[in-house]
């Protein structure tokens, strides 16, 4: 039934994007993170909820590349004065990942144990030099860093993560991409029987894909990530890589890729197929340009409840304004 429409869960971005005062309360801070994380980050308070167990954290590749973590942190990137690292646990417990569920804290549940070993991501399209990386290559091939970047959700929430992984400037020279390449395709993987939501959510465009301009796939802060918080990712992050494009919203950064195409011709993407009205190619987060539905004037952090101003392309202007005339949506 290809006609058949419905509108995922997250369209209505919950309560978060709604004016709320600037601190949110205590209770409602537990509330929003269920009780899992709860009984986790606040153990003096759990009195009902049970731990969610040490898997919820473990890497998808399990003991494989561990000799590559931690990865030396490159200084050059921070949070910035006015906001912490997320809790590990409330990350890892508070995910978009629709190929297993909308429902947000039982993503890693559902992706616990999903095999991505073994792997393939295929580099090809307008280049010289196409490639395929396994496991051994992604992880050894291009040099791994730590770099702690922000995260804004488009539904208004926002945390701060250190992930680890390699520019992807890196990886898109050594394919090196004839002149008349401009744009860089992604795809996610495709498990129509292992992937909950891809069998369930049958009305979505399944695999998952996204696409950057070459000048900002090849931007020093477009970022290919196989690790968090000094270890492999766990699933629910998007295992065994993911993008971390901090300047946009966080559907710009797609999990679990496979595929990696230069092309000519402006790719079309998950979302912006799905809703064009609600979700431009660019995307770059503009506190000014509201949702059609909601504002984005503001974010909610989701490690400490704190209500804070969004920032003109989530604080990083300085990195990368130059490459827009701030028309772009
Ligand atoms: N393949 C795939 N990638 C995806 C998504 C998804 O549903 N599928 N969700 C996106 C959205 S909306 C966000 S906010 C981030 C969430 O990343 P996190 O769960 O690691 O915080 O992943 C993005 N990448
Ligand atoms: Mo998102």
């Amino acid at each position: 039934m290809p006609s058949v429409h419905r509108r995922p869960s997250w369209y209505l971005p919950e309560r978060l994007a709604t004016p709320e005062a600037v601190f949110v309360n205590r209770r409602e801070i537990l509330a929003g993170l269920g009780l899992g994380a709860l009984a986790f980050s606040l153990p003096q308070l759990a009195c009902a909820a049970t731990p969610p167990p040490a898997s919820m954290l473990a890497p998808a590749v399990g003991g494989r590349f561990k000799e590559r973590f931690p990865a030396k942190r490159n200084p050059a990137f921070s949070y910035g004065d006015d906001r912490a690292q997320t809790a590990e646990e409330i990350a890892g417990g508070y995910n978009n990942f629709y190929e297993f569920t909308t429902t947000k804290d039982e993503v890693w549940k559902l992706a616990q144990g999903y095999q991505v070993d073994p792997w393939t991501v295929d580099v090809k399209g307008l280049v010289k030099k196409p490639f395929t990386l396994d496991l051994d290559a992604l992880f050894s091939r291009f040099p791994l860093e730590e770099r702690l970047y922000r995260h804004r959700c488009v539904e208004a929430w926002a945390m701060q993560v250190p992930w680890t992984g390699f520019p992807l400037r890196a990886l898109i020279d050594a394919c090196e991409p004839l002149s008349t390449a401009k744009y860089v395709r992604f795809l996610s993987f495709l498990d129509r029987k292992g992937l909950p939501g891809q069998k369930e959510a049958s009305w979505y465009r399944w695999p998952y894909y996204e696409a950057l301009r070459l000048d900002e796939a090849r931007n020093e802060l477009a970022f290919v990530v196989v690790g968090s918080y000094g270890h492999p990712l766990p699933m629910q992050h998007g295992a065994p890589l993911r993008l971390a494009i901090p300047w946009k919203y966080g559907y710009k950064s797609p999990k679990s890729i496979v595929e990696i195409v230069l092309t000519d011709e402006l790719p079309a993407t998950f979302w912006n197929d799905s809703e064009p009205n609600e979700y431009g190619f660019f995307s770059n987060v503009d506190p000014k340009r509201p949702h059609p539905r909601w504002s984005q004037a503001t974010e909610r952090d989701i490690g400490t409840g704190q209500r804070r101003l969004t920032l003109p392309y989530n604080g990083y202007s300085e990195q990368v304004a130059a490459m827009y005339t701030g028309k772009e949506y």
